[in-house]
Formats: structure tokens, sequence, C-alpha cells
């Protein structure tokens, strides 16, 4: 493997490479860094060059009988012709212990770049606790498709996720325990910083969710002095909604918010924090507008941007928030907060309910899963594209696509796996393909072609009865 002029960026993303090949072919892949000029036959050459067709994340491919090239204007993209390779050889390689090959590849020239420059995964650690073992690889899976946001459900009525060092009993206490009164769990500082960091290694921002000013019960239990009555709560492990709120009028409210915001906003790299405002239904209208409004400057003072669920649109959005609807349907309905969101000029991440939410069930008989969005089966998850879903918007003012995992009736990886696929690979494919071209009778062949990859990656997926799976992948 030869990186033209040795650039660093390029020497991880071959290192990176390498680690996924190694394993099945026993290749021993060595790394070289090349002066430039054509590399020797046999060579697989990673090489950045300015190409502005290209842009941030794009990258060309080239396999050709000699050589194999993979060429972007910047890391990312070539991180992706990485991805891009690994998925053209025989599924085999996927699997953790020498196989016999052969690593046989197609004869292939690809150009090709993302849609929407938001791709994102959502998992909710918060309603059951998710080891750093198990995100590193859910973030694994996010990357293998090519999505560049990891969005961490970090606090919830249920459990508080994050070592705060100013607010200790959030973690100790308010992390203590989960849905169904499991022990929990909590991230340590360092333990987050070293999932933010997996995650950019593999071109994927981490975006730290601290769902306020409802979905508060656990710092509610943790620190009397936030709620209105001066007492706090019992912990709590059931799965209702919407009736916590912090104390809107209180002082210590804004300081607590600020320091969490800050530890928060020094531990992550990524330029977002998430602040929720979802079903904020134990929360007067108007108090919630003022929240929001002092949240959203809080965190622009902590040097982030904001992001919120729909309802944060409900007040003044600081410039350049992101606003991730879930619920509104766009029926002409009076207010409805994508276009209020639109007229602020905030930009839209695309997470219908119905479409986006890989915790609904697949069917009335799957035995994991929500339903109060419906049931939504493989290619209710694939066959929709964003702008149907919401005629009132332009292609401009969607950020991107995003798949929520929330955790409810998780209780293992497996468990994640299951929901997880096979509707990712679809909501990713979204994500990055253009809208021309893309249709459920020729992905459905290409989702049961992918399915002995899933197999060699241990994945526990959902065996859809609207796909035709290869026979050997059902035993
Ligand atoms: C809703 C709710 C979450 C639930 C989820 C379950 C949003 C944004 N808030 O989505 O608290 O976990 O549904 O599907």
């Amino acid at each position: 493997m030869v990186v033209e002029r040795g650039d660093p960026a390029a020497v991880g993303v071959a290192h990176r490479l390498t680690g996924w090949l190694r394993p099945a072919t026993g290749y021993p892949l060595p790394v070289l860094a090349s002066p430039g000029g054509e590399a020797p036959a046999g060579s697989l050459t990673l090489s950045l060059q300015l190409d502005e067709t290209l842009g941030e994340e794009g990258y060309r491919l080239a396999v050709g009988p000699e050589r194999v090239t993979l060429s972007a204007a910047q890391p990312a993209g070539l991180f992706y012709a990485a991805q891009t390779l690994r998925q053209l050889f025989p599924p085999a390689i996927e699997r953790t212990s020498v196989q016999p090959g052969p690593w046989v590849l197609p004869v292939v020239a690809i150009m090709d770049r993302p849609r929407f420059a938001w791709r994102g995964f959502m998992l909710d650690v918060a309603r059951h606790f998710f080891t750093p073992a198990d995100v590193r690889r859910l973030i694994d899976y996010a990357a293998l498709y090519k999505l560049n946001r990891f969005h961490l459900g970090l606090a919830n009525d249920q459990g508080w996720r994050l070592e705060i060092r100013s607010w200790p009993r959030l973690a100790e206490y308010g992390g203590s325990t989960e849905i169904g009164g499991g022990p929990g769990g909590y991230y340590t500082q360092s333990e987050y910083a070293a999932l933010a960091a997996y995650a950019a290694e593999r071109f994927i921002t981490l975006v730290p969710e601290i769902d306020a000013p409802g979905h508060t019960n656990a710092a509610l239990a943790s620190y009397a002095e936030l709620n209105c009555s001066g007492e706090a709560p019992p912990l709590y492990t059931g799965i209702e909604v919407g009736f916590s709120s912090l104390c809107i009028h209180k002082e210590i409210t804004y300081r607590f918010l600020s320091d969490v915001i800050g530890e928060v906003a020094a531990l992550t790299p990524g330029p977002y924090i998430h602040i929720g405002g979802d079903e904020a239904h134990a929360t007067p209208p108007d108090d919630y507008v003022y929240f929001m409004e002092r949240a959203g400057a809080i965190i622009q003072a902590h040097g982030k941007r904001m992001v919120g669920w729909e309802e944060v649109a409900r007040g003044r959005l600081e410039p350049g928030t992101l606003v991730q609807q879930w619920k509104s349907v766009p029926a002409g309905s009076a207010g409805i907060p994508d276009l209020q969101a639109a007229a602020q000029n905030a930009r839209i991440i695309a997470s219908p309910a119905w479409r986006a939410y890989l915790d609904m069930k697949y069917a009335d008989d799957s035995p994991l899963g929500l339903q109060w969005a419906g049931l939504v089966e493989v290619r209710d998850a694939y066959d929709w594209d964003p702008l149907s879903e919401y005629p009132a918007m332009a292609e401009g003012d969607l950020a991107g696509v995003e798949a929520c995992l929330w955790s409810e009736t998780l209780r293992s990886l497996a468990d994640a796996e299951f929901l997880a696929f096979p509707r990712l690979p679809g909501l990713a494919e979204i994500a990055w393909s253009p809208r021309e071209g893309r249709s459920w009778g020729e992905y459905r062949l290409r989702l049961a072609a992918h399915a002995p990859r899933f197999n060699a990656l241990g994945i526990n997926y959902y065996r859809s009865p609207q796909v035709p799976w290869p026979a050997e992948t059902l035993l």
C-alpha cells in the first residue's frame, strides 16, 4: 500500500484500510510513503490531489489490471474510497480469521460524492446504557456506510451518562440505573473523549445531546435545588415521557446548564451540541421559549452550534442552529415547525419517525421496538426521499438525514443491531446518493446480496420477508 507524498492524514486512512484487510487475507500489507510518480505494478495507492469536483468528501476509485488507486481532495474522501473498496472484496474479507480467498476485485472506475453534508446515526444511551465497546462497534457500522455524524443521547429521564466534574452526582447517582431498574452506567470524561477521538478517526463528528428542559428527571433526582419545589424526585425506570422539567425561573438552572455545556463543549471536538428540547410538556409554552433562547445563547457562548428537536423552532434561533424534524407532518397544518425553522433560516435534519426511527417495530410481531409512529418495514425506511416527504422545503433547506435508535426496548448490542439492520444501510444510502436512479425494486436485490457481509461481520439482523435473502444466509 503506497501513500503518495506520505501525507499524515492519508497514512492514517491507509492504516485503517490495512486494519480491515489484514485479518481475513493474512497479508502483511505494509504502508509505504512514495515520492510521487506512478506507483509500482501490484500496488494500491492512496493519493490526495487538488480536484474541485470532489468537494470535502468525494473520491475516485480506480481498479485496473495493474493497480488500485484511491484519490480524493480531502482525507475524508480517501476514507470513503477505502470503505467502497472494502465492499468490492468478497464478503469473507470481513471475517476476523484468515480465509482462503481468492481476493478478487472487479475492474471499476468510480467517481462518487455525497448528496447531504449531514448523514447521521443517533443512539440513545440514556434509556439503556451501552458500554464504550458497544458504542465503538456502532460507530464502526456508521462508518461502514459513510455516515459522518454520531449523535449520542447522553441525558434523559432515566439516566445521566456523562461525568460532569462540577456536578458529580449527575453521573454517580443520576447514571445509576436505567429502564427496567438495571445498573445503568456512565462514561468518564476520558472515556467520552476517547469515543469522540475514535469517531473522528473515522471522519465522524460526535454530537452530544443533553436533553432539556424536559426529559430531565435524572438531573432533577440528583440535585434537589434544580426543582421548583426544592425536593428531588426519585430516579425513574419506566418509559413515559413529558413529565419532567427544569425550573425555568430559578437562576441556578442556568448556572447548571452553563457548567454542563461548558464541560461537554470542552470535551467535544466537533462544533455541535444538541439541546434536545422535545416533548417538554411539563414546561409552560412561554417558559419553554424563554429557556431555549437562553440555552441557545449559552451554547453559543461556549463556541458551539445548537442542534435541537423540531420544537426548538418555537423560539428565536441563533443563526446556524440546526433543527431536527421528527414528528411534524407537512399536510399544511398551521404552524408546522419545519416551516417556522425554515423562516428563520435554520437548516433541517430529516428524521421522520415513520421512516427514520430505527426503534419502530418492523412488523406487529417484532420482538423489539415501539410502535407509536407505525410499523417501519425495510421498504418504508428506504422507499422515500426527504424532499418529497417535505414538499415545502428546497434542497438547500436540508442539512441531511439522521437515523435514530432510541433504546427503550434495547438491552444489548445484539438488540441494537437487530433494529438497525437492515434499515440503517438504506437510510445511509438516502443520505449519500442522488434521488434519481434509486428504486426499491433494485435496492432490495443489492441489500439481499449484502447479507453475507452482515453474516461475516457477525451482525444480528432482521430477516425481512420483503428482501430475497440468499438461501445460505438464512441458515
Ligand atoms: C420521541 C421521544 C423520545 C422517545 C422516542 C421513541 C423524540 C424526539 N422524543 O422522539 O424520548 O424515546 O420518540 O421513539
